[in-house]
């Protein structure tokens, strides 16, 4: 294939083929253009993806075009993961204490109208927090489903000092398995109906600052909450956001790999990131197609292998191993 599609590409391409709504059929063009490879030989397929995004996202206002009223949040980063949950359980107050952005949060509920994005700052990488409106019973937007159902990680924010909650979340739950999104603690598999999502799932248990909220967090344990590691969080200056932090990173599954000239330093500032599990050949890929093509071996830096250790093609690299690329 002379465009040299990923795997990523080609399963976002068949998502397309296979979707059945709006909704769906952008989602997987966003996938497409963030997985095809950028270079001189697919620069026409860059640009009818684009024009298909177009098609779908028309808000001109020409008298017969129809308005879209869904919303869709392009992944940046090295990760996108959504706050979802009941109205008013401090989802945008998180998005606020964690992240660069400033999202409306409100006394009342459904102050979150459309998403709201910013950008967790995690050692030297930055990930996707996504804010969304809230699901509840009086009433939530279809296309909030959409969104969670691409992340790749959802925090179910709950509010332990309201006694409802444990209703609320219960609605929650059913909501989302209605929308064949099946909620899962750790890493994923396919699942056999290509409609099902798993997704990989964790609790935030929200305002944690108000205290005596202990009986409510023993019965969120009666509810789907007890299959996810739970958080005790806050919005509050006091609250630690460490813990969480790690937490994202490591459900995220992923790995930074850095590259080094050789007899130079590693510039760690902006690694390459990868699915954990990936190989070496995987990393040449995701540098350039060419270096892929004419790899010899690469010499390693990290903990598991002795300093500048040769290593082959399928070697398995872990989080924020150095690597020197020789190409023939
Ligand atoms: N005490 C306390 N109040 C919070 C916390 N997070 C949010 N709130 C309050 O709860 C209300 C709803 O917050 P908001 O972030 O808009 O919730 P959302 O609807 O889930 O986005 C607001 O009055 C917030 O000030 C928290 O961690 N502690
Ligand atoms: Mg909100």
């Amino acid at each position: 294939m002379p465009a040299n599609l990923t795997p990523d590409y080609i399963k976002a391409e068949e998502k397309y083929k296979n979707a059945k709504t709006p909704q769906e059929k952008l989602e997987a063009l966003h996938e497409m253009l963030a997985t095809i490879p950028k270079h001189k030989g697919t620069e026409k397929m860059q640009a009818d993806i684009k024009r298909r995004i177009a098609k779908l996202t028309d808000s001109s206002g020409k008298k017969g075009a129809k308005r879209t009223d869904f919303y869709f949040v392009p992944k940046e980063g090295a990760g996108q993961v959504v706050l979802a949950g009941p109205p008013n359980s401090g989802k945008s107050s998180l998005l606020k204490k964690l992240t660069n952005a400033h999202p409306v949060i409100g006394e009342y509920p459904f102050s979150t109208t459309t998403p709201v994005w910013g950008m967790i700052f995690f050692e030297n990488i930055q990930i996707q927090l996504v804010d969304i409106p809230p699901v509840s019973p009086e009433f939530h937007e279809g296309w909030v489903f959409g969104i969670i159902r691409n992340a790749d990680l959802v925090i179910v924010v709950v509010d332990i000092a309201d006694d409802d909650s444990m209703d609320k979340i219960t609605f929650f739950f059913d909501a989302l398995n209605q929308h064949k999104i099946f909620p899962v603690p750790e890493s994923v598999k396919e699942t056999e109906d290509p409609a099902a999502k798993e997704l990989k799932t964790i609790i935030a248990a929200n305002k944690s600052d108000i205290g005596n909220f202990s009986e409510n967090l023993e019965l969120l344990k009666l509810t789907e909450c007890k299959n996810f590691e739970t958080f005790l969080t806050s919005s509050s200056e006091s609250w630690d956001d460490k813990e969480l932090k790690n937490q994202i990173f490591n459900k995220l599954d992923i790995i930074r790999i850095y590259t080094k000239q050789p007899g130079k330093e590693a510039d760690k500032s902006d690694p390459v990131i990868l699915h954990k599990g990936a190989n070496l050949m995987d990393f040449a890929k995701a540098i350039h197609k060419d270096f892929a093509k004419n790899l010899k071996f690469a010499r390693i830096w990290g903990d598991e292998v002795y300093p500048g250790q040769k290593v082959q093609h399928d070697f398995e690299l872990r989080d924020e191993d150095i690597i020197e690329l020789h190409i023939k």
